[in-house]
């Protein structure tokens, strides 16, 4: 993405996402943001700052970047940036201190950047005004019980909580109330629809491969989930426009896969079916990947309509085999539901891949051993080991009223059981084996 030197003329608005994210494809949330706004007529600019300084660094960095959770770099990347690549750095604070309104989408891994790029930018454009949204506001808020830190707080004129669209267009109209928007979602979702103008998928390493959204938000109310808390509602968007989403993407920039980006794309399984009727009808088969929720009574009938759409992979949070922990999840299953779920799949000829969490508060010794045991028993069955972790308390959640299991002892549990599922001869994906435990790999 090249960053000029001047701002458009009839744009006001920049749409940052600042440094570390995972750096793979366009970002879905500013693009839902742009499309929504200018449909109103408000003239949007995304700035990939992830994308624009992830291609203009070296491999070194690049492997550090891909790293998950790499919180070594995520706190020096701004001093990094500002040393190795000095030219595009100003370049970029020279162009987005012309804008009158930036706001940034943040992420836990993207905070320190942020911090850095907006007390860069009010020294520069007194009269700027800082817009704060994403995930992560929603985390600093259950964090700070609704006060955030003070920080965050000063650093911004607004904060967005939850879905971006209605609290921001009142902000850029002025008809906003109070600094903190807290969950003002839209009724339904016919009226968003991404756009990609500024950030098409040519300058991303997975350049054949596009996001789709067709709903947001969660039917589930899993006790250790954080995404549930990032919106109040489930919604779907209308199955026409994701079928237009998949035509404009595959006329314009030639996309041959689909990556669903919904929380669950088996939210309500009567419109995943009418979805996959409708690709068939219309493309024959995409391919498109997504996650799944188990649900031991969804039906063969559903499940094999997925595949002939497209289906390549799902990815399932079965996240234990053993029903005493599954109980306290409020996962809303047991591990013989679980079974017939993955006998379902491998009847429709799908092929997925499970997650599982070890050290949940109240997980004993012996419910650890049930949900190895579980998963090893059925290896014929569960085509993929996805993720493996330790269990991570995330504020908002109410999860640890239960015994907590001591850090040590869950990464202990980890390792054990990472080893079991590798001498059983599972298939893993080594990346997301504790992918939510910190790192600290220097560069
Ligand atoms: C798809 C996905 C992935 C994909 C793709 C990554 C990507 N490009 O997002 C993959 C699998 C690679 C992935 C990986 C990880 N992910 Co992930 N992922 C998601 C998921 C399911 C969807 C993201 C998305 O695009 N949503 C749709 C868009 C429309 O939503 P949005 O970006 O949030 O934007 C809306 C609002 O937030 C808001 N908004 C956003 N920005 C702004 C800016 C302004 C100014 C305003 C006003 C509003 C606003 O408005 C938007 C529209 O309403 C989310 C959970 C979720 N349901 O959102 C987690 C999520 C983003 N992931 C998360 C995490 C932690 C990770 C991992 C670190 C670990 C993991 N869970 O595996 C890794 C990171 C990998 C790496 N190397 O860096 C967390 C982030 C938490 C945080 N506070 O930062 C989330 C929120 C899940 C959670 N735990 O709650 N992830
Ligand atoms: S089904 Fe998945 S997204 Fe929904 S609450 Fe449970 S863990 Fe969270």
């Amino acid at each position: 993405m090249p960053i000029s030197r001047v701002a458009h003329p009839s744009k006001n608005v920049a749409l940052c996402l600042c440094p570390v994210f995972w750096p793979m494809l366009a970002p879905l949330g500013l693009s839902f943001l742009k499309g929504f706004l200018e449909d109103r007529a408000v003239g949007v600019e995304v700035f990939d700052l992830n994308n624009y300084f992830y291609n203009a660094c070296d491999e070194t960095l690049k492997k550090a970047w891909r790293v998950s959770n790499n919180v070594f770099l995520e706190e020096k990347i701004h001093s990094l940036l500002q040393e190795r690549r000095r030219s595009h750095y100003q370049d970029m604070l020279r162009r987005l201190s012309c804008f009158s309104i930036v706001g940034f989408s943040c992420f836990k891994s993207n905070l320190s950047m942020r911090r850095a790029l907006i007390r860069e930018l009010r020294a520069r454009n007194k009269k700027i005004k800082i817009v704060l949204g994403g995930p992560e506001t929603a985390r600093q808020y259950f964090r700070t019980r609704g006060t955030f830190t003070d920080e965050i707080f000063s650093s911004a004129d607004y904060i967005v909580v939850g879905e971006g669209e209605k609290p921001f267009y009142d902000f850029i109209r002025g008809e906003h109330k109070g600094k903190i928007a807290l969950f003002q979602e839209l009724r339904g979702l016919a009226d968003v629809r991404p756009r990609y103008d500024d950030i098409g998928p040519a300058s991303y390493p997975k350049r054949d491969t596009m996001p789709l959204l067709f709903s947001r938000g969660c039917v589930k109310r899993c006790h250790f989930c954080t995404e549930r808390l990032l919106y109040q509602r489930f919604r779907e968007r209308p199955v026409e426009h994701v079928l237009q989403d998949i035509a404009e993407y595959k006329r314009r920039y030639k996309t041959r896969f689909f990556v669903f980006y919904d929380s669950l794309i088996n939210g309500r399984v009567d419109s995943l079916a009418l979805l996959c009727a409708r690709i068939v009808a219309r493309f024959g088969s995409v391919p498109w990947e997504a996650q799944a929720a188990i649900i031991p009574g969804m039906g063969g009938k559903t499940l094999k309509k997925m595949k002939e759409s497209g289906c390549y992979n799902l990815f399932v949070g079965l996240e234990s085999g053993c029903d005493r922990t599954l109980r306290r999840m409020r996962k809303g299953y047991s591990r013989a539901g679980a079974k017939k779920f993955f006998q379902q799949l491998r009847d429709a000829g799908l092929h997925f891949g499970i997650s599982i969490i070890v050290g949940y508060p109240g997980e004993t010794k012996k419910d650890f051993l049930e949900s190895l045991e579980f998963v090893v028993a059925n290896k014929a069955l569960i085509p993929k080991i996805e993720q493996v972790n330790p269990f991570v308390h995330y504020d908002g959640i109410d999860a640890t009223r239960a015994e907590p299991v001591s850090r040590s002892e869950a990464l202990r549990r980890h390792e054990f059981f990472v080893r079991e599922i590798t001498r059983a001869g599972m298939k893993v994906t080594r990346a997301f084996l504790g992918n939510l435990v910190e790192k600290h790999d220097g560069i």
